[in-house]
């Protein structure tokens, strides 16, 4: 058979085996078969040397014309099947994706992050305890007398066996000082609920950062320093700090701290009600009683605390003028941050 027979008898068993609806799999074969760099139609043209010098040419665009036939004929049928198989599984390549928006932290996540960077580098680990609580942790080893009206249903969520909904996360701070022993210095942030009437500031749960370092010689001193060196890393280098006695049953001196109001800068506005300071929350020296309750020897120890209320910081920072924005997830209020 002449070489020119070859490439038609090549052509007409191309043309059969196309016939045959080949599978996706097949075609490939198929591609290799005739197109490949090995492929039948390569070896056919290298056989060009045996055909008659004048009619080389000829041959040469014999097998070229059928090399393009044959992969254009291949790549239609494989588009076919897969415009079958996009049409089967009903996508449409053509629409638009989907955009998804990226989420961001919440305010709240946000400002306990925030502490707790600071606070590491002050030196402080992190604790965290349990939200339900005995009443024992929560009230009595921190002093609070029988009749404390913070025991009073009205502020308390009273549970089943003696338990209550922890009210502040000073029971993480009976819970260290009883598994560790001095020096402790720790903060301890975490959800707290009290079964108070909600309103602009106030809501039922919230969440508190406490603060304790307990060691020999631990001064009033050294707890306004450290308060003094958090509140200008969180609120600024301007910040003014202020400490007003106050009381607490677990600690002795106590004092509630306020910051200047970093929004007017301290000469008065609508967020600090015209009084150019922000309270922030409470702090004082360990009451020996609660020493006591937990087995430190108070006149080896002394020891300090505090405690901020979160959500009002971060209202304050964020310039939120409602607390329960912050529980109710509204998308368009998160985005904000
Ligand atoms: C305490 O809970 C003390 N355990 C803090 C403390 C720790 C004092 C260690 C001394 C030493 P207080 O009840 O004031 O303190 O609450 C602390 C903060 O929680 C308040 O300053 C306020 O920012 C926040 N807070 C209190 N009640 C609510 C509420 N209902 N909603 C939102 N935040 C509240």
């Amino acid at each position: 058979m002449s070489l020119f027979n070859k490439v038609d008898e090549l052509r007409s068993e191309f043309k059969q085996a196309l016939a045959s609806s080949p599978a996706l799999s097949d075609l490939e074969r198929m591609k290799q078969k005739y197109l490949g760099r090995k492929g039948v139609l390569n070896d056919l043209f290298k056989k060009i040397v045996e055909v008659e010098a004048h009619r080389r040419g000829e041959f040469g665009s014999l097998i070229n014309q059928l090399k393009l036939d044959i992969h254009d004929l291949i790549e239609e049928r494989i588009n076919d099947h897969r415009s079958d198989t996009l049409s089967i599984s009903a996508v449409d390549v053509t629409l638009p994706g989907v955009e998804y928006e990226r989420g961001t932290l919440h305010p709240i996540e946000s400002t306990l992050r925030d502490f707790k960077q600071i606070f590491h580098r002050l030196g402080f680990a992190v604790a965290e305890g349990p939200e339900i609580e005995t009443q024992w942790r929560n009230f009595d080893a921190l002093n609070f007398p029988p009749e404390h009206p913070a025991r009073d249903m009205q502020d308390t969520f009273f549970l089943e066996n003696d338990s209550v909904l922890r009210t502040h996360t000073s029971p993480v701070q009976v819970r260290l000082m009883l598994e560790e022993k001095p020096p402790i210095r720790s903060i301890m942030p975490g959800r707290v609920y009290r079964n108070e009437a909600i309103d602009a500031g106030h809501y039922c749960l919230f969440h508190q950062v406490e603060g304790l370092y307990v060691d020999k010689h631990v001064t009033m001193g050294e707890l306004k320093a450290t308060l003094e060196l958090f509140c200008r890393e969180y609120f600024g280098e301007n910040v003014k700090l202020r400490f007003r006695p106050s009381f607490f049953p677990f600690t002795e001196p106590s004092s509630e701290m306020d910051v200047s109001c970093f929004l007017c800068g301290g000469k008065g506005c609508r967020v600090c009600k015209q009084t150019g300071w922000l309270e922030i929350g409470g702090c004082g020296m360990v009451d020996p009683n609660v020493f006591k309750a937990v087995n430190i020897d108070s006149e080896a120890y002394t020891g300090y605390a505090f405690g901020m209320g979160i959500e009002r910081i971060a209202m304050m920072k964020y310039g939120i003028t409602d607390i329960r924005l912050l529980f109710e997830n509204d998308v368009r209020f998160l985005k904000q941050f």
